[in-house]
């Protein structure tokens, strides 16, 4: 790799020990809108869970997409882990962006970078945002430097939903490279589930098919992005613990010296979730309008977001910045108490892990 750029603050941070949680960037680049919201997200409101967060972290005056990258970095920091945001720039894998880098992305006109695109970007000196896939990537050759320099490898990886099998996949089989790069990058992705414009049913036997350990965090049934999972779409595992967590993803990763990502199930709390019939009937349009346009491959699921938020006179916006806070809180506090108890640590960097 000629041009990859770590920040300061992440290589300290692994050289101290310190947990660090990798951030994406497609959702600032494509997947949110670039103007600023008329009103705090609910997420934030009186005594809920972010109200800290809200009060001193979001700037109601930035565009929504910069406002709640900059909101994830900070629900990373206020768990006391470092974030490490990757994106392109500038023909540079960057690991961790100073907020002037943020601010820049979120304004050009920036490539959607799956794992497939990331060569061209860099290739030609532009700006991308990195996908789910194309942020486990980069994330892959970035714990090659670390491991080469004696580093600890960063394991656990926040965002919003993942990509996955999308619907009238027996027409037009559009299944996001995010489940293969899930299926060959060892890192915990904690994410509120598969995105609700997707095709769920086969979205969940793609991550069988490829070897996806799929665990519910404290949810029983498999979320819905925007909307709570529904009964008849029961998870085969939950935990509740993150000791047991580390020790599962301990005996996955070093145990069975296995490659695939873990995926842990994040679900949206009852307070900010989209009524899932209702979102079932607005995605069914939209889906449709977008055959009808002739919508496919990378644009198609900036589209189907766009015209959910505004079927829903932004209540998706709200739903969506609301978990994407959440994963990137959880996925702070599972790499903390990883730490701590030096479950992952110790074993992952020790040095047969190449084996
Ligand atoms: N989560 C969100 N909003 C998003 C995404 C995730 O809340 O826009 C992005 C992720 O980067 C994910 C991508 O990898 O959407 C999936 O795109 P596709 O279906 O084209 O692979
Ligand atoms: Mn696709």
């Amino acid at each position: 790799m000629e041009r990859i750029v770590v920040h300061q603050e992440v290589l300290d941070g692994l050289a101290e020990a310190r947990p660090v949680v990798v951030l994406e960037t497609a959702v600032l680049t494509h997947g949110l809108p670039r103007r600023a919201l008329d009103h705090l997200p609910r997420c934030f409101a009186d005594g809920r869970p972010l109200h800290e967060l809200g009060t001193t972290g979001w700037n109601a005056s930035d565009p929504v997409n910069l406002a709640t990258s900059r909101a994830m970095s900070r629900a990373v920091r206020m768990e006391g882990a470092i974030p490490a945001t990757i994106a392109v720039i500038d023909g540079a894998l960057h690991v961790g962006l100073t907020p002037d880098e943020l601010e820049r992305l979120s304004q050009v006109d920036a490539d959607k970078c799956s794992t497939r695109d990331l060569a061209a970007t860099l290739q030609s000196g532009g700006c991308g945002g990195t996908t789910v896939a194309g942020t486990l990537s980069a994330s892959a050759v970035a714990n090659d430097t670390f491991r080469a320099r004696g580093l600890p490898e960063i394991r656990m990886f926040a965002t919003g939903g993942i990509g996955g099998v999308h619907r009238d996949w027996a027409g037009h089989p559009d299944i996001s490279a995010d489940i293969r790069a899930i299926s060959c990058t060892p890192m915990l992705v904690v994410t509120a589930g598969a995105k609700i414009i997707l095709d769920l049913p086969a979205t969940r036997e793609a991550l069988d098919t490829n070897m996806i350990p799929v665990i519910g965090w404290e949810c029983d049934n498999f979320p819905r992005f925007t909307s709570r999972g529904s009964a008849d779409q029961p998870l085969e595992r939950r935990l509740d613990d993150l000791t047991c967590l580390s020790e599962l993803c301990r005996i996955h990763w070093n145990g069975l010296k296995r490659d695939e990502g873990i995926l842990l199930l994040n679900e949206i709390p009852h307070d900010d979730a989209l009524d899932g019939d209702r979102v079932e009937e607005i995605v069914t349009r939209a889906c449709h309008s977008a055959k009808q346009q002739g919508i496919t491959g990378q644009a198609l699921t900036p589209f189907l977001l766009t015209a959910l938020a505004e079927e829903t006179s932004g209540e998706s916006l709200d739903a969506n910045i609301a978990l994407l806070l959440g994963n990137a809180g959880l996925a702070a506090r599972v790499v903390f108490r990883s730490r701590r108890r030096r479950l992952i640590q110790v074993d992952i960097t020790s040095q047969d892990w190449s084996n």
